[in-house]
């Protein structure tokens, strides 16, 4: 059994992704509909149990981390200087996205002659106003949004706790070494988890694949190859010419370093369950510093999601074609920006975005019922589109903690060029 975990975790996620697909549709196709969909159910199992491992260490994982990623600095100046540049590249790498997912939209017209009549309308997620959700950040208790997994509170709590442990300076240096020592034990108990995700991405594609089979993927081919189109260019271009350009950083070696988390991101369509195996990828393959790794990836895996920044503006365009809508110059700038917002407040959990896509569509007044109808039609296959979205966001993380740490002196190279440990 010792050669099954000398194979890299991304090939063997990668071989369970290929046989989830091939038994799911093998089971659909050779067997009765009703046996079929309780065998493929059984095998979903096996996911839902990987699923509930990675969002019970989610919370430990970025309290932990986050704290001791902060701690490590040793200098809270250096937390200012690096939230400045994470965030300026947040903003910058979004607005790429926004850019290609709207060139996508405009040339597919993925939207042109589709009939959503027939599709099943469906309720529209109603979405906490910006300004409340803004506010919300600062957590009134910060032991109820631990429990309560509120992710963005708990961002704040943890950098706070940081910040507070380096300023105490002698007195706090037992606890930070807590931090650090947890730090380092949840880690260990993600890869325990990770050894699982062969098992549980088969058991998640199998059900997909045998339950939706691939006809209902040609109803939105022409929307798929925009976002997947859109997807792979934002990732070559803006974030393989960032390590490329920008940062004189082999293009190669970075998304080799990063193939397991985009694995794992694929077929998880969860940024959340995903954030562990980036922290690893990112600290052991790219060479960056825990103190880096430990506070961006959290943050960035929360509120920078380009790939749904992407895929929002393009369904947008998608409707906007599939209705009639006359968009005016305004509109498309209106789409790029709520988009970006909406991403930045999209949960790190499958098909988080789909549900606030109505916000974007409010920007040029398409009525409830097309809102509803646009949803209700995307969402059986939104898990396809999703999956893609959700490597973008984690890659995008991962790219942006690479150059903050360059930037900041915290990367080591040799590390970064050498081949993959895991
Ligand atoms: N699935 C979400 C994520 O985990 C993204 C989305 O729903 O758009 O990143």
């Amino acid at each position: 059994m010792a050669w099954w975990f000398r194979i890299k975790l991304w090939k063997r996620v990668f071989l369970g992704l290929a046989l989830g697909v091939a038994f799911g549709l093998v089971v659909a196709q050779t067997m009765d509909p009703v046996a079929a969909e309780a065998l493929l159910a059984k095998a979903k199992v096996v996911g839902d149990v990987f699923i509930r491992l990675i969002r019970m260490i989610v919370v430990p994982l970025v309290f932990f981390t986050l704290t001791a990623g902060v701690y490590a600095m040793g200098d809270p100046k250096k937390l200012g200087s690096l939230g400045v540049k994470a965030f300026a590249l947040y903003f910058l790498t979004t607005f790429f996205a926004n850019l290609i997912g709207l060139s996508m939209g405009a040339l597919f017209r993925p939207g042109e002659g589709v009939d959503l009549g027939g599709a099943e309308p469906r309720q529209i997620g109603e979405a906490q106003p910006l300004g409340e959700r803004l506010m919300a950040i600062i957590p009134e208790n910060p032991f109820t949004a631990l429990v309560e997994g509120d992710m963005l509170a708990v961002i704040f709590f943890s950098l706070l706790l940081g910040v507070g442990l380096l300023m105490a300076r002698k007195e706090g240096e037992p606890a930070g070494r807590f931090f650090e020592a947890a730090s380092e034990a949840v880690l260990k108990m993600t890869y325990i988890i990770m050894e699982l995700a062969p098992f549980g991405v088969f058991g998640l594609i199998a059900y997909v694949a045998g339950t939706q089979g691939i006809a209902t993927f040609t109803a939105i081919l022409s929307l798929t190859l925009a976002v997947y189109l859109g997807c792979a260019l934002h990732m070559l271009i803006v974030y393989g010419g960032l390590v490329r350009v920008i940062l004189n950083l082999p293009f190669v070696d970075f998304f080799r370093g990063i193939l397991d988390a985009m694995m794992v991101a694929y077929s998880t369509s969860s940024s959340s369950a995903t954030l562990p195996v980036t922290i690893r990828a990112v600290s052991e393959n790219l060479g960056v510093k825990k103190s880096v790794a430990g506070s961006v990836l959290p943050l960035g895996a929360t509120i920078n999601m380009d790939g749904t920044s992407l895929y929002l503006g393009i369904v947008a365009l998608f409707t906007a074609q599939a209705f009639g809508y006359a968009l005016e110059p305004q509109h498309y700038f209106l789409i790029a920006l709520t988009a970006a917002l909406v991403s930045i407040g999209t949960a790190g959990v499958p098909s988080a975005s789909l549900f606030l896509l109505a916000i974007v569509l409010d920007v040029f007044e398409v009525s409830p019922e097309h809102a509803a109808l646009v949803i209700g039609f995307i969402f059986p296959f939104d898990r396809l589109l999703d999956m893609m979205r959700t490597v973008v966001n984690v890659t995008g993380d991962a790219a942006v903690a690479t150059a903050v740490a360059k930037w900041e002196g915290e990367l080591d190279e040799d590390v970064f060029r050498a081949k993959p440990a895991s």
